[in-house]
C-alpha cells in the first residue's frame, strides 16, 4: 500500500476548496492517514521545493507557498502516488485532463491549488519533512477490501 504527500496550497485554503479537494480523494476510495493545518515557515519551504532552487519561479513558488496557511495531509492506498497525480491533472492547470482538480478549479500553473507527490521515494521523503512517524494513523476501513481488494 502507498501513501503519499498532499498539499492544499495557500490558493485552495484562501479558496474555500479544501473540503472540495478532501471529498474528491475519499470518494475515490483513498484513506486519510494524517492531517494538519499550518503556515509554512520558510526553512520547511525551501525543504520541499529544494528541487526546484535555481529555477526561474523558484523564488516565486517559496513566497506562494508561505503566503497563507496550507492543509498537509497523507493519504493511502493501492498505487496511490499515480492515483491522487491524477485527481490533482497536470502541473499546468490548461493541460489538466477535465475533471481533475486543477482542470475544474484552476487556470494558472502559479495558482495550481495542490501538491502530490510524483514517486515513491519523493513520497516517502516529503511525508518525513511534513509529519513525525507518530502522527501517521494506522487505522482499518471495514470498507477496505471493497476498495483494495483484488479478485
Ligand atoms: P507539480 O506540483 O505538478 O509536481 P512541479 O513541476 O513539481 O509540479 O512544480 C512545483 C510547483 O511549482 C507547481 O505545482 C507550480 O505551483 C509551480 N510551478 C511549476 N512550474 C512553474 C512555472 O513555470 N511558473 C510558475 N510556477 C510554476
Ligand atoms: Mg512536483
Amino acid at each position: 500500500m502507498e501513501r503519499t504527500l498532499v498539499l492544499v496550497k495557500p490558493d485552495g485554503v484562501q479558496r474555500g476548496l479544501i473540503g472540495e479537494i478532501i471529498a474528491r480523494l475519499e470518494r475515490r476510495g483513498l484513506k486519510l492517514v494524517a492531517a494538519k493545518f499550518l503556515s509554512v515557515p520558510k526553512d520547511l519551504a525551501e525543504v520541499h521545493y529544494a528541487v526546484h532552487k535555481g529555477k526561474s519561479f523558484y523564488d516565486g513558488l517559496i513566497r506562494y507557498i508561505t503566503s497563507a496557511p496550507v492543509m498537509a495531509m497523507v493519504w493511502e492506498g493501492e498505487n496511490a502516488i499515480a492515483a491522487v497525480r491524477q485527481t490533482m491533472g497536470a502541473t499546468r492547470p490548461v493541460e489538466a485532463a477535465p475533471g481533475s482538480i486543477r482542470h475544474d478549479f484552476a487556470l494558472e500553473v502559479g495558482r495550481n491549488l495542490t501538491h502530490a507527490s510524483d514517486s515513491p521515494e519523493t513520497a516517502l521523503s516529503e511525508i518525513a519533512i511534513w509529519f513525525k512517524p507518530e502522527e501517521l494513523v494506522n487505522w482499518q476501513r471495514p470498507i477496505d477490501d471493497w476498495v483494495f481488494g483484488k479478485n
